[in-house]
């Protein structure tokens, strides 16, 4: 029989590439999406599989909705992807974005506890939990976490409650701690999608500049599509664990623009960027590097795309994109 995996946050960007890889591999793909009513399929509809998924009505915020999705569905695997997941806005949205990462993941997992406790269980965690910690240089599982905002103070909370449910009643829960990853359904919110998306459009004379903040942040950026393998493979585990996923590599703010602007042929980016305060953070993380050992060697996880690669795709389908809205 089909094996079967509700994902949360199926409408973002992890949830399409996550699904599509599961659906080839003939799982049956549940959605937790919020508003039937009213969804927006446009990063399912670009990966071409909004058809394939079955749609079901949860909130994060709200306990006995979750514990209804998980009696109904009582799925194989159960992807956590949902989220309040723009850092920026996490400080005006504090309590909101606690709600959402931190006691959702608490209603989600009792509601797993309760009602199908041998679904294997996987947590969207992140580096920003490591925030200013770090292992001379680089973050792997046994670095501090010192979160800078309350995004990823929430997750760290979130992070805790995954590894006590596996310590405290045997469920199998494996967090995965992923850096920065993109491609070109990001939402135009993150930098580099706000990057690719402002260089595609002054390209096309449809903008004159993009306004940044800190153009000095480093982040270790990866592809989606290679981040959405990593998911899968810790569950496909005997054992629940948890694992840092990036490429080791990472990049200023300002070498994605310096490249996406050379992939869009506009020279001299400096005379497009404009340096905005309101795009500066009250409390920065100003450098991401992953060291995914552990993942290379348990899960023989590998990132593919380079960031070269991840920056050329992002621009080239931004100006096809952008060009269509010409006519
Ligand atoms: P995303 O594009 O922001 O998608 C998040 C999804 O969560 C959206 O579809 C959103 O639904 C849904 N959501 C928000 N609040 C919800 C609620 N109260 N109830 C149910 N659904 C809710 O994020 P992503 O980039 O795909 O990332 C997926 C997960 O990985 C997130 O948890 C994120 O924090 C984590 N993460 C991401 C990265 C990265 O670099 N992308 C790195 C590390 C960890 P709507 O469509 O209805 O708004
Ligand atoms: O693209 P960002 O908003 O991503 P950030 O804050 O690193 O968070 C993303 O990655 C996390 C994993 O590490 C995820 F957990 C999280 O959900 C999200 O997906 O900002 C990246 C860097 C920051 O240092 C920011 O200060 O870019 C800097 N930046 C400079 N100018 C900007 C801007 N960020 C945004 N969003 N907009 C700017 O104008």
């Amino acid at each position: 029989m089909a094996k079967t995996a509700l994902i949360t946050g199926i409408l973002g960007q992890d949830g399409p590439y996550l699904s599509k890889l599961l659906l080839a591999k003939g799982y049956k793909v549940y959605g937790m999406i919020r508003r039937y009513s009213n969804p927006n399929f446009e990063t399912l509809d670009y990966l071409e599989i909004t058809d394939k998924i079955e749609f079901i009505e949860g909130d994060m915020g709200d306990e006995s909705s979750l514990m209804n999705v998980v009696r109904t569905v009582r799925p194989d695997e159960v992807y956590n992807l949902a989220a309040q997941s723009f850092v920026g806005d996490s400080w005006q949205m504090a309590k909101l974005t606690t709600e959402v990462n931190a006691l959702g993941v608490l209603y989600l997992l009792n509601s797993l506890k309760i009602f199908s406790p041998t679904t294997k269980f996987y947590q969207a965690s992140t580096s920003e939990m490591f925030g200013l910690g770090n292992t001379h240089g680089y973050q792997d599982e046994k670095t501090s976490f010192h979160p800078r905002s309350p995004y990823g103070i929430a997750k760290v909370y979130a992070h805790w409650m995954t590894v006590n449910f596996r310590e405290s009643y045997g469920l199998f829960t494996a967090s995965g701690i992923l850096f920065n990853h993109e491609s070109p359904v990001r939402g135009k919110q993150f930098v580099t999608r706000k990057i690719t998306d402002g260089a595609a459009r002054i390209k096309y004379g449809l903008a004159k500049k993009i306004n940044l903040g800190n153009l000095d942040a480093k982040r270790d950026w990866g592809f989606a599509g290679d981040y959405a393998e990593a998911m899968y493979l810790m569950l496909q585990q005997d054992k629940a664990d948890d694992y840092v996923i990036g490429t080791g590599q990472n990049h200023s703010v300002k070498e994605f623009v310096e490249l996406a602007f050379k992939y869009a042929e506009i020279p001299d980016w400096k005379k497009y960027i404009v340096i905005d305060p309101r795009f500066k953070r009250p409390a920065e993380v100003y450098e991401l590097k992953a060291k995914p050992e552990k993942a290379l060697k348990i899960l023989g996880w590998r990132p593919k795309v380079t960031f070269a690669e991840l920056v050329k795709m992002m621009v080239k389908a931004d100006m096809k994109r952008v060009k269509t809205l010409l006519v």
